[in-house]
């Protein structure tokens, strides 16, 4: 028949398509009007897509019936099928040419010519098998967001988080963001402890939550990243491994500051302090509350170097020194910053 093809001595073309999904090799063949002619092999990554980069889709039956329509058409390069809807995106190019788009999606499957693509395929395991931000990263879900997962100590639930899936090699778990003043952060101690704000935009996750998290030493240790930005566009940077917040107090635990840090260490004097908040008072200053004067929630001594979560003002200017959300050792204590992150990824040893 693949002689028959090449001579051309009928009307119609001739084509064979083989799809290689998790090593089984389907073949199909037929003959078409069309005048494109060719024998096409397409190699299947289970779970990913290629999104966003579809010259044509349309809805049909089968991946087989939408790797016929790739094969028939010259300039299709790969495709998605999606079990869910059926529907076939065709794609001039492939992964290779878009890493940054070909991304993990659960129902789809994607195809190409190149025999590396069935390496990338991911199990059907639903998202609750995720126990951080990192593992869902290593699964290859690349894209920053809103997601579940399902850490020792959550129940069946899990913890809604958002995950920072790009910064210093993704897979964070972000546990407070300061970005526009539209959430109060002048909160009392059991809202500290809850949590507080939107996902999406400002919040705290909350100390609980972070005491559950850090004490599941299942995924190794966990490091602390802040993420700093000012009024002039300009961004700074601070790590410490081994975070962990302690029950009761919530005592901020952190080991070596990372040198090579943008920010500058603004925590040494809160390292094993206990948090406080304006209605609970655990610094180090007697009747004097750090918290009230600087109208924040911070893990204060004698005060401290830092504050992310202090007033939020719309410039850099705050009413008071140490008043607004500072970090000491790369802006000023009077600098009050435009955002702020705090997040923290699981380690494994
Ligand atoms: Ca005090």
């Amino acid at each position: 028949m693949e002689k028959m093809a090449k001579q051309h001595f009928v009307l119609e073309s001739f084509y064979i398509v083989s799809l290689v999904i998790q090593g089984t090799i389907l073949i199909v063949s037929g003959l078409e009007t069309s005048p494109y002619t060719g024998e096409h092999t397409f190699y299947a990554a289970e779970n990913r897509a290629l999104q966003g980069l579809a010259y044509a889709n349309k809805t049909l039956r089968s991946r087989v019936l939408c790797a016929r329509e790739c094969s028939m058409d010259e300039r299709c390069k790969s495709f998605n099928f999606n079990d869910c809807n059926n529907m076939c995106e065709l794609h001039l190019a492939t992964r290779r040419e878009h890493p940054e788009d070909f991304n993990a999606t659960q129902g789809s499957v994607y195809f190409d010519a190149d025999e590396d693509t069935p390496l990338y395929s991911l199990t059907n395991s639903p998202l609750n098998s995720y126990r951080s931000c990192k593992m869902l990263l290593d699964a290859g879900y690349r894209s920053s967001g809103i997601y579940t997962i399902n850490p020792e100590g959550f129940g069946n639930g899990g913890l809604l988080v958002y995950c920072d899936m790009e910064t210093d090699g993704g897979g964070w778990i972000v546990f407070q963001r300061r970005q526009d003043g539209s959430v109060d952060f002048y909160r009392k101690w059991a809202e500290y402890q809850l949590g507080f704000g939107d996902l999406s935009g400002e919040f705290w996750l909350g100390n609980d939550n972070l005491v559950t998290l850090t004490s599941d030493d299942s995924q190794g240790t966990w490091e602390l990243r802040v993420d700093l930005g000012d009024w002039a566009g300009n961004t700074a940077w601070a790590k410490y491994a081994d975070f962990q917040i302690s029950g009761g107090e919530y005592n901020l635990y952190i080991g070596q500051y990372d040198a090579s840090g943008t920010a500058g260490d603004s925590l040494a004097l809160s390292r094993g302090r206990p948090f406080s908040t304006k209605d609970i008072d655990n610094d180090a200053l007697g009747s004097y509350s750090c918290a009230q004067s600087r109208h924040g929630a911070w893990w204060f001594g004698g005060c401290s170097h830092s504050n992310l979560n202090g007033e939020y003002y719309p410039d850099e200017h705050a009413a008071a020194d140490e008043k607004g959300v500072h970090w000491r050792h790369w802006k000023d204590l009077s600098y009050s910053l435009k955002t702020s992150q705090m997040k923290l990824r699981a380690k494994r040893q």
